[in-house]
């Protein structure tokens, strides 16, 4: 049986659902707005982790490590760690210190804190890295943000004109985007170094403003229609209605000394038809 989830709401009516397992946001609505992440058809939501929503990739971005894709955060359950209210909007907290069955592959004390806090059109991600020692260690990692959009080929993102990124989709070669409005229309899993930008989501009326905080990367990613195929998550078409657009450590792993602590953020605000 699942464990129930966080929802969190704020006196406005916009509200977040995050999933006991990896602290997953799993359901964001703005006020007066409709759903604004995805969340893949066929997802086991609450059992595991699933495409969609917020999966939080730790200690590990991808397969660049010792460990699983994207580490083991999202997988394991996280405590409570408080809620409440702050300018007309909710709040909750939620906390991870124990690798569980990784832990003698990933042998470091840690403790991670996410804050999720929603009001009017805003969903703010924070969290934070903490090394409580003894020994330093270094992670990368991810806010692997599943946008919802109405139709992939009406879609785009402004921010990255101009910008290197590693083309995985093509193998690895670095290459850099000429074009000012990215438009997908193809398999695209791309790492953008050092994109620290407001990026804007363009999709028909409606836009979402993407902002961050610490995390160096930005990473989008959509898998097309012949990678869908192999998604347990994915009902055929899905991909048509989502693109990632991830706030990560990514292209470099972070070094924490002892007692030191990292903080990055994700902020998401609907604009225009929500
Ligand atoms: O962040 C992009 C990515 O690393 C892709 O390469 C793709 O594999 C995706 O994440 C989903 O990863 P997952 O482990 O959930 O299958």
């Amino acid at each position: 049986m699942s464990a129930e989830p966080t929802v969190i709401t704020a006196a406005d009516g916009a509200r977040a659902t995050v999933q006991v397992m990896g602290a997953q946001v799993s359901s964001w609505v703005p006020a007066g707005g409709a759903e604004q992440l995805f969340v893949g058809s066929r997802a086991p939501v609450g059992a595991k982790a699933f495409k969609g929503g917020v999966p939080v990739c730790f200690p590990q971005f991808a397969a660049q490590g010792p460990l699983p894709q994207h580490g083991f955060a999202r997988n394991l359950p996280w405590e409570p760690a408080g809620h409440g209210t702050e300018d007309a909007g909710g709040w909750a907290a939620f906390r991870l210190s124990n690798a569980g069955a990784l832990a003698s592959r990933w042998p470091h004390s840690f403790l991670l804190e996410l804050r999720v806090s929603v009001g009017g059109p805003r969903l703010d991600i924070a969290l934070s890295v903490i090394n409580p020692g003894p020994r330093a260690w270094y992670f990368t990692g991810a806010l692997h943000t599943y946008l919802r959009v109405d139709d992939i080929a009406h879609t785009g993102i402004e921010g990255l004109g101009g910008r290197p990124y590693l083309d995985k989709a093509a193998g690895g070669v670095e290459t850099v985007q000429a074009e000012p409005l990215l438009r997908i229309a193809a398999a695209t899993d791309r790492v953008y170094q050092g994109a620290r930008e407001p990026l804007r989501l363009r999709d028909g009326e409606r836009t979402v403003a993407i902002a961050t905080t610490g995390f160096p990367d930005v990473v989008v990613w959509n898998p097309w229609r012949e990678a869908e195929e192999r998604l347990s998550d994915f009902a055929p078409g899905d991909y048509r209605h989502m693109v990632c657009v991830e706030a990560a450590v990514a292209a470099a792993p972070v070094s924490l000394e002892r007692d030191e602590r990292w903080s990055g953020s994700q902020t998401l605000t609907v604009q225009g038809n929500a």
